[in-house]
């Protein structure tokens, strides 16, 4: 009896200090953000800037923790670990994310933006924002349109001129159709595959190829294991900044307005470094030895055109409905332009 009571008694004190803990503001939300990328890459210098902002303005009330280089599992992992609420934020490409939101497939066409002028026109206009916000069915939630890149293409073959020179090649690419089929319209062999796993199949030879931005290759030490660079900016690769509704939900409003805020700073932050990586990273590569090539672009827009017309990627950009994908495609080309 006696020690029950002093057990009820210890909770009593216990549950009376938490209550003052919550009273005084010393409860912190403690938000996990996984990313895929080597720490020095410019999607966790921006998420180390968001920690920075989000602790000052909330009093140290939310603490955002990084952890890089696909520590918590790959984007398409992380992703699936904001849905089942094991996972609070990722900042990952939209490789994975046309098999959670099939619309993200539009963003991933190759060509379709010319600059980065017309990326961000189309991602912070309509269609950016109507793609985002279809993310709330799916369980999680966008706090904006970060960036990875314009991809380019590395291999340890051959130096790249024209599409020919990628016959035969086995590239990797991210885990969506529309990867694969614009490799296979530029002859290459493509293999999906996770980026955690990239490095050693370019070491071990299980690829020749690869392709991604500039602050990519160099981060992760790629010319390491390859020899050859052309700069194709066949896709432009955005980048979304996500956070699991059941995390979301569970904010008060003033800290949803201030992570909301800071988000849209970081994402400023990371478009500005990712701008200053592709302007100083080629030299870089260059001297770490890669040979660079420039490829005239219009073959390779001609070679893959066939992706546009592809009817199970039109259907899928429209969600099942063709008709609903051709006008999506229509109004981003026009708008890209
Ligand atoms: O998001 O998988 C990829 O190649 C991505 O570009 C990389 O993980 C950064």
């Amino acid at each position: 009896m006696k020690s029950q009571r002093s057990v009820f008694s210890g909770l009593l004190v216990f549950f009376f200090l938490l209550g003052m803990l919550g009273q005084t503001g010393w409860a912190q939300t403690i938000l996990k953000c996984g990313t895929s990328t080597q720490p020095s890459h410019i999607y966790n210098q921006a998420v180390r800037h968001l920690e920075k902002i989000v602790e000052e303005r909330t009093k140290g009330e939310i603490d955002i923790q990084l952890f890089p280089a696909a520590q918590l599992g790959s984007e398409r992992d992380m992703v699936e670990g904001l849905q089942l609420g094991s996972l609070e934020m990722t900042l990952t490409s939209t490789g994975p994310l046309g098999n959670f939101v099939p619309q993200v497939k539009l963003l991933n066409l190759p060509f379709l933006f010319k600059d980065r002028e017309s990326c961000y026109s189309v991602l912070d206009g309509k269609i950016g924002s109507d793609i985002a916000d279809l993310f709330v069915e799916v369980g999680i939630r966008s706090l904006g349109w970060y960036e990875n890149g314009f991809r380019n293409i590395t291999n340890s073959k051959r130096p790249i001129e024209k599409p020919g020179d990628m016959e035969g090649l086995k590239i990797r690419v991210m885990e969506d159709d529309v990867f694969i089929l614009t490799m296979k319209a530029l002859g290459a062999s493509p293999l999906p595959m996770a980026f955690g796993e990239l490095y050693t199949a370019l070491e071990q030879g299980t690829v020749d190829a690869q392709e991604n931005p500039l602050a990519v290759i160099h981060s992760s030490r790629f010319f390491e294991v390859q020899d050859y660079l052309a700069m194709t900016g066949h896709f432009y690769s955005p980048a979304m900044l996500l956070i699991s509704e059941m995390t979301w939900q569970s904010l008060s409003p003033e800290h949803q307005e201030i992570l909301r805020e800071a988000a849209a700073e970081a994402r400023d932050y990371e478009r500005q470094i990712s701008k200053e990586a592709d302007a100083n990273l080629l030299e870089e590569l260059k001297k770490e030895g890669m040979t660079v090539t420039n490829p005239d672009k219009e073959p390779f827009v001609e070679a893959v055109s066939g992706v546009y017309e592809n009817p199970k990627v039109v259907k899928a950009i429209g969600d099942g409905d063709m008709e609903k994908g051709q006008a999506l495609i229509d109004a981003a080309r026009d708008a890209a332009q």
